[in-house]
């Protein structure tokens, strides 16, 4: 059904995998639009309880596929808004966990994408790289509002002005990924992370995404009574009711996403 991205699911976990690996999954408008699709068909999807984003091969992704924009005449602000804002912006509409498995390098627009994500685990051979500078370009795609947020401006102003590689043992150290593995298992130890996520109240966790990222934008008041919309409809789950039996019954509760 896709060209440049698979697509397949298995115990809730929705696996997206850019496929690319000779362009090291360099962003094309197709795949900008697949993405997007895919991210719309998962958060639509009752099946999905969690989504798994890895690139094919030795790279996780590449950014913007240069020989598609080599020549300089781009338009940059038409090419933005009509294929990576909306991308970006289905990572954060889907209410449900979005895991990068960050598979080898990360650069550029790829490297956005893998911000964009909720969590960040990585292969101890991946790597990121804020590549936009070394080509004379900003951070786009959300690098400007994800990096800070996630790392702190200290860094993220030195992540951006060098455009230097970042290890994944140096991702970890500052917070920009959550979880380092081995390449050797890196694909299986990601699986099982989705998995665990796919079983938790989906409905809660996509509440807890949506909360989160508006009390960034709110002050402290807008967002206490953000917290006691999102509760009001948390609690109200099925999910809800069955983690409050199984504690008093003493047993590991059932949760089935609603
Ligand atoms: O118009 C616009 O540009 C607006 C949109 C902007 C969004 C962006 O993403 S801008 C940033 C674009 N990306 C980059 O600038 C990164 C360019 N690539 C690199 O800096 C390096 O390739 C990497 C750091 C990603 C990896 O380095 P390394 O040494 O591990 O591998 P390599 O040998 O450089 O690359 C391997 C192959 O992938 C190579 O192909 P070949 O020679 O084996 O046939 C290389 O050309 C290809 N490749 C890597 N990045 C891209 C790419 N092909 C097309 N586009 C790429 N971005």
């Amino acid at each position: 059904m896709y060209e440049t991205i698979l697509y397949e699911l298995s115990d809730g976990v929705a696996v997206i995998t850019m496929n690319r690996p000779e362009k090291f999954n360099a962003f094309t408008e197709k795949m900008n639009k697949e993405i997007t699709d895919a991210l719309k068909q998962a958060q639509k999807d009752p099946e999905v309880r969690c989504i798994l984003f890895t690139g094919a091969g030795r790279a996780f992704n590449a950014g913007q596929d240069l020989g598609d924009v080599q020549g300089g005449a781009v338009d940059f602000g038409g090419f933005l808004r009509n294929r990576y804002n909306p991308m970006i912006l289905q990572f954060q509409k889907t209410e449900k966990p979005i895991v990068a498995a960050v598979n080898g390098v990360a650069a550029g627009a790829g490297m956005s994408v893998a911000l964009a994500c909720d969590i960040r685990l990585a292969s101890d051979k991946a790597s990121f790289v804020n590549a936009f500078v070394n080509i004379g370009l900003v951070p786009d795609s959300g690098g400007c509002w994800f990096l800070p947020r996630i790392v702190g401006i200290g860094k993220a102003l030195e992540l951006a002005m060098t455009g230097e590689k970042v290890s994944a043992e140096e991702a970890l150290r500052i917070g920009l990924v959550n979880q380092v593995y081995p390449a050797e298992r890196f694909q299986e130890e990601a699986l099982a992370y989705a998995r665990k996520l796919a079983a938790l109240p989906t409905r809660a966790i996509g509440l807890i995404k949506r909360t989160m990222s508006r009390g960034l934008e709110m002050g402290l008041e807008e967002t206490l009574e953000y917290e006691a919309f999102a509760q009001e409809a948390a609690g109200s789950t099925e999910d809800h009711r069955e983690g409050v039996a199984a504690f008093m019954e003493k047993r590991a509760p059932r949760f089935q996403g609603r």
